[in-house]
């Protein structure tokens, strides 16, 4: 029986920072895992290095399950970022290593396609209207049939969302602090429905738009936006009040018709269980990367499939190829597939891990490559050291900690 053999934590800064768990079989198999979580990367580094690591050398990895099992309730510490992302790494790392054996693209151990490709949504954003409409028709361009729009609120510096001037928007910044941002709830409410009314003028009814509120509102802010929404027709509404209170969605939910979604920062089946059994989202954001995996997502996708609810995974560049590729294959293979994020990676990033995923006509697809089919480019990717980055954090105008 092979067993495992090495786990090595891989940390990199090619294009920005990530984590990768690469797991090595007494055959020579090798499986990659994403391990990156934005802003708090070495801490899952550590996680994977001084607690996990030791374990897995001579387990079968085989044993998949068993594996998940043994990594969540034996911790007895259970949930939470850092150790649902370690978990979910050597999770997709024991999958990319189950395929290769089979010779097959994880897809097909998942069931098989459901549909030819992924419909994507790209990141469209701007600093007033004209830039905005350039870069959602840039998009379209490029092929995106889906468009997210985030724009500068008038007044407020540095809103969520807007790239810099037509360059990829990245959120966190490198330094040994977070960058800090004012927010105005109020100046948000009176500009974001004119600013989405006007993009629908401009690009008439067929164009499916999305927008991210990220977490910032009240249940009664967040109502009264879907509300006033509800003639734009988005595809949907993202993050409108702060995750992880699943019930602040009721009243958002029962007052208005807009459809939303939620779940990027959530990393269990138990963190959605409200959200998802009373049907207050539309889409579920949770992504392979943060809850526990391809094995643990699946059943977060069985459940909200129960309850008409589809799949909208985060794919932000933070969710490095690997975690990207991973979420393809589910993505893929599951009935309740929705849309799916895309915020394409730098070209460093693009060096460093080679992937056999593609992007065509606003869709993406995994590709047929066995196993994930993604490489990690070792001297690629230690050209580019990690330094640390964090993601800002808000205020209020009187100074007061306020979501981001
Ligand atoms: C976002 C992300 O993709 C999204 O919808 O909300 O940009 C998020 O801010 C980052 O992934 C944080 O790491
Ligand atoms: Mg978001």
């Amino acid at each position: 029986m092979p067993a495992i053999e090495s786990a090595e934590v891989l940390v990199t800064g090619a294009g920005r920072n990530f984590v990768t768990l690469r797991l090595r079989t007494s055959d020579g198999v090798v499986g990659l895992g994403d391990a990156t979580l934005n802003g708090r990367e070495l801490a899952v580094a550590s996680y994977l290095r001084d607690h996990v690591a030791p374990l897995l050398v001579g387990r079968d990895p085989a044993r998949i399950e068993d594996t998940w099992q043994y990594l969540y309730r034996g911790a007895y510490w259970r949930r939470g970022p850092v150790t649902m992302t370690a978990i979910s790494a050597v999770d997709v790392a024991l999958w990319d290593i189950k395929a290769r054996v089979a010779g097959l693209p994880l897809y097909q151990l998942l069931g098989g396609s459901s549909r030819l490709g992924c419909r994507a949504y790209a990141h469209a954003s701007g600093r007033d209207l004209p830039e905005l409409f350039d870069s959602i028709r840039r998009h379209l361009e490029l092929g995106y049939r889906a468009i997210r729009v985030q724009a500068a609120v008038p007044g407020v510096e540095a809103t969520y969302g807007v790239a810099p001037g037509g360059a990829p928007y990245e959120p966190a910044t490198r330094g040994t602090a977070p960058v800090e941002s004012r927010w105005d709830t109020g100046a948000y409410l009176r500009f974001a429905p004119a600013m989405l009314h006007a993009v629908r003028e401009e690009f008439g009814p067929a164009l499916p738009l999305l927008h991210d509120a990220h977490h910032r509102l009240s249940p009664s802010e967040a109502a009264s936006l879907a509300r006033s929404l509800e003639p734009v027709g988005l595809l949907w509404l993202e993050d409108v009040t702060p995750v992880e209170d699943q019930t602040a969605l009721r009243l958002v939910r029962s007052s208005s018709t807009t459809p939303l979604a939620i779940g990027e920062t959530l990393n269990s089946i138990w963190d959605c269980q409200v959200i998802l059994a009373e049907r207050l989202v539309d889409y579920i954001r949770v992504s392979v990367t943060h809850a526990g995996g391809i094995t643990h997502l699946r059943r977060i996708m069985a459940l909200a499939e129960l309850y008409g609810v589809r799949a909208g995974m985060h794919g932000a560049t933070d969710i490095s190829p690997v975690g990207l590729a991973a979420t393809l294959h589910l993505a893929l293979a599951i009935p309740n597939f929705g849309i799916q994020e895309h915020m394409p990676h730098a070209p460093a990033t693009e060096d460093a891990f080679a992937h056999a995923y593609t992007f065509e006509n606003g869709d993406l697809h995994p590709g047929d490559a066995p196993g994930l089919g993604v490489e990690l480019d070792e001297v690629a990717a230690a050209r580019h050291p990690y330094a640390a980055a964090y993601l800002p954090v808000n205020r209020l105008a009187d100074g007061t900690v306020h979501d981001w």
